[in-house]
Parts: C-alpha cells; sequence; structure tokens
C-alpha cells in the first residue's frame, strides 16, 4: 500500500459520505459504492482488461424523466436523451472530483455506447451487476434493477477508480413482487423466459433504426433498381434512420420498466 492509499483509507467513513454528498450535490437521484470484488458479471471483461488497479465502483443512478410516459414518440425519446446528457457531465465531474481531491486515477464508464460490437450486447462493464453490488436494488423479474424508492425507472453510470473504499451494504430485501405485468406488457415477449432478455427480440423492437434496420435497408437498396433507389431514399423509412444516426439511442420501447408497479412516486 502506497503513501496515498495509507492516507485515503484512514478515514474511510468521512471519505465515502465526502464523495456521496458531491454526487447527490450534482443533482444524480442516488449514488452506491463497491468495492471492485463485490462485483461479480460473469460475462463481462474482467476488470484487468479494463483498469487492473481499480478498487472501488461509484455507481450514480438518476431517475428518468416523466417523459417516457408519452405515446409521443420523438417526447418520449427526448426524456432519455436529456438523461444520458446530464449522465455524461456528472461522470466526468466525478472522475475530476475524485483526481483533484484525492490523486486518485478515475475511469468513466459509458451508459451505453462505446460498446464493443464483436460481443453482441456484452458491455465492458455490466451497469446492473455494478448496481446490485453497490446496493442500490436488486434484479426484478423484467432483468432490469429495480431500486427501493425509485423502482426500476433508472438508469446507471459508473465511475471506477483506484481508492479503496468498501462496498455499501446490498439490498436484501425482494423487491420484485412476481406480478408478472412487465412479462405481459412486453409486445414482443422478449421476457418469457425466466432470467433472460431475449436480444433477438427486444432489440429491434426498441430501436428499429438501430443496426439490424440499417443493414436491411442498405442490403435491399444494393438489390434494387435506380428507380426503386430513388424511391428509397424518399421513404420516410430512410429519413428515420437518417434521424437516428445523428441523434443516437432512440429508443422507442419502455413497456417492461413503466408497467412495472414498483416505485413510481415521481419524487
Ligand atoms: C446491451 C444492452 C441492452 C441489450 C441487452 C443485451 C443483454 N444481453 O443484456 C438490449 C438492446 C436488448 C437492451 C434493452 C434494454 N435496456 Co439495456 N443495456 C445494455 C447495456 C449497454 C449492456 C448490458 C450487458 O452488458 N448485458 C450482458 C450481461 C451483463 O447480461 P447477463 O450477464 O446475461 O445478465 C442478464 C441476465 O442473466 C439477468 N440476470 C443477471 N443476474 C440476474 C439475477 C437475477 C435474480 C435475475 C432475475 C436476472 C439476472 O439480467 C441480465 C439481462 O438479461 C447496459 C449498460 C451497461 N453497460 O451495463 C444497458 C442497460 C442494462 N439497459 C437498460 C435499459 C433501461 C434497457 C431498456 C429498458 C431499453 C430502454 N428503453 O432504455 C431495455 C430493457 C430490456 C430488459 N428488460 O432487459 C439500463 C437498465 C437500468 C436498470 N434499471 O436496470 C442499462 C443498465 C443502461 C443504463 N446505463 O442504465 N439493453
Ligand atoms: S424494452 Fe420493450 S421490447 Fe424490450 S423487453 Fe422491455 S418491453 Fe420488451
Ligand atoms: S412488473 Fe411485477 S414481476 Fe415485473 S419486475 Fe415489476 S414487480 Fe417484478
Amino acid at each position: 500500500m502506497n503513501n496515498r492509499q495509507l492516507e485515503v483509507t484512514a478515514n474511510l467513513p468521512d471519505q465515502k459520505e465526502r464523495i456521496k454528498d458531491f454526487v447527490l450535490g450534482l443533482g444524480v437521484d442516488d449514488v452506491g459504492i463497491a468495492a471492485v470484488s463485490s462485483y461479480n458479471s460473469p460475462k463481462s471483461a474482467k476488470m484487468e482488461s479494463i483498469f487492473p488497479e481499480a478498487q472501488s465502483m461509484i455507481v450514480l443512478a438518476y431517475k428518468e424523466p416523466s417523459n417516457c410516459d408519452s405515446p409521443n414518440r420523438q417526447i418520449a425519446i427526448n426524456g432519455r436523451l436529456d438523461l444520458i446528457e446530464f449522465s455524461q457531465s456528472c461522470n466526468y465531474r466525478l472522475a475530476r472530483f475524485l483526481e483533484k481531491e484525492y490523486d486518485a486515477r478515475a475511469m468513466t464508464v459509458p451508459y451505453s455506447f462505446p460498446i464493443d460490437m464483436n460481443k453482441r450486447g456484452i458491455a465492458d462493464v455490466s451497469l446492473r451487476h455494478a448496481a446490485v453490488a453497490a446496493g442500490l436494488g436488486s434484479f426484478g423479474r423484467h432483468n432490469l434493477v429495480i431500486h427501493p424508492k425509485h423502482g426500476a425507472r433508472l438508469i446507471f453510470t459508473a465511475i471506477l477508480c483506484d481508492i479503496d473504499l468498501p462496498s455499501d451494504p446490498p439490498v436484501k430485501e425482494n423487491l420484485c413482487n412476481r406480478c408478472n405485468i412487465c412479462v405481459e406488457s412486453c409486445p414482443v415477449g422478449a421476457l418469457n423466459a425466466a432470467g433472460k432478455t431475449d436480444v433477438d427480440k427486444c432489440s429491434p423492437h426498441i430501436q428499429p433504426h438501430g443496426l439490424r434496420g440499417t443493414i436491411s435497408f442498405w442490403r435491399k437498396f444494393v438489390d434494387s433498381a435506380p428507380e426503386e433507389q430513388k424511391e428509397m431514399f424518399l421513404d420516410n423509412y430512410f429519413m428515420e434512420l437518417w434521424q437516428a444516426g445523428i441523434v443516437k439511442n432512440m429508443y422507442v420501447c419502455f413497456n417492461c420498466r413503466n408497467s412495472c408497479p414498483v416505485g413510481q412516486s415521481k419524487k
């Protein structure tokens, strides 16, 4: 243990509280801390391949605004876009706070993208498993993390750092009441098998203008006659593809989390 780590571990409870106060002061809804040793996501990359000296993960939880309830698709999507921008800024500010105040090394984990496209939907750091390890909630039947106060209407980001901080206590209570409403509300049956989200069903539905949509469009385009190609460019589907390319993260389905009755308070 070097001098800085000794100094840092000497006052752990104060340190954790100070870090948490900083995060909550940014307007984040909740924050939890996990020692890297308590994080267990078997399919994700090993921490040694990301940040070998990482000791702790600080996980930030943000309540999704009411936009996701809107039947207007553009307004529904925009709530998430606002949240992504805010969460990126909080990630950066916390990382800099840790570096400036504690001479720590800190690395930000993205909300979603960039992601290793070779790994087919497995992120380098699983934020759901990180949130569970940091005492922010437990898995529900919809495979999302349910927070004791905010339910499943949360997104997470995280910071990895080389400060040795102890984990917050896990949520022991089973927050999912097994009502099955989430399963029934999924329009494509992606949650029919317990403990697994069927990516091939959910993914094309939540992002109809994502990678799969883009590939099918261009496949059809190259096989089409010039007149049909002109029509394809004028079609609304191409315009939506173009918009998704510049806006990114255009999620159009929130049913499993919106229907979950746990933690529906807006506060
Ligand atoms: C890729 C991805 C997807 C893929 C899924 C790929 C996949 N295999 O998981 C698709 C496109 C389908 C998807 C959909 C959605 N996603 Co998504 N997604 C991600 C991302 C970027 C990576 C996930 C990953 O690495 N998965 C692979 C590994 C970790 O999963 P796994 O080991 O197989 O574990 C799975 C199961 O075994 C199960 N599980 C594991 N342990 C346990 C234990 C118990 C008791 C139970 C019941 C289940 C369970 O849960 C996991 C889900 O299948 C994360 C962000 C991140 N960096 O973590 C966001 C993330 C998981 N997504 C999120 C959200 C909100 C969604 C959507 C609601 C879309 C939307 N409108 O926002 C849907 C919900 C689908 C659902 N009900 O599962 C949030 C979840 C927040 C929360 N409260 O939990 C995250 C964390 C983004 C964020 N920054 O907040 N997503
Ligand atoms: S996001 Fe929509 S499609 Fe995906 S699992 Fe939830 S309800 Fe089903
Ligand atoms: S809708 Fe019901 S079954 Fe699904 S996660 Fe929420 S409480 Fe659990």
